[in-house]
């Protein structure tokens, strides 16, 4: 019975910790031109927790599908990599930023202006998932613009 107790405590524990491991800042999305079928979505997230995290899926009531892209450049072609997860380190911080990973979201349902929020739920390898708020914004500049065309 002793057993039985402490493998419930331990197991209690471990989901607390593993339910807030991940921490997210600077969270937004790229507000797109009327009709605009992908929009970008970047962020800051960050390992809290002393195991490696594994995101392996992202999705949102905003958008019909959700992907991890990386712009990459290939022989002076910017070119989008996707990749089926996210690893993050233990104390790692993975940043979205433009140029490099993003999150690529697909048919947005709604046309999203600056000052809106979405909300994106992500899976993670632990069975846990957890919700981040994007602000959606304005674009920086047409080069960086330029950098997100598929
Ligand atoms: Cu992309």
């Amino acid at each position: 019975m002793k057993q039985v107790l402490f493998l419930f405590l331990l197991l209690a524990g471990f989901q607390g910790y593993a339910s807030n491991s991940l921490s997210f800042t600077q969270a937004w999305v790229q507000e797109g031109p009327p009709g605009s079928r992908v929009l970008a979505g970047f962020m800051n997230i960050t390992n809290t927790s002393n195991l490696d995290i594994i995101i392996e899926s992202a999705s949102s009531d905003n958008f019909k599908r959700i992907e991890f892209h990386q712009s990459i450049n290939k022989n002076g072609m910017a070119r989008m990599q996707q990749h089926k997860q996210l690893l993050i380190k233990p104390g790692a911080t993975l940043k979205l930023e433009h140029g490099s990973f993003h999150l690529m979201l697909i048919k947005p349902e709604t046309r999203l202006k600056a000052g809106d929020k979405v909300n994106i739920l992500f899976r993670l390898s632990n069975q846990t998932t957890q919700s981040v708020s994007l602000t959606v914004k304005k674009q920086m500049n047409t080069q960086q613009n330029h950098e997100l065309h598929h």
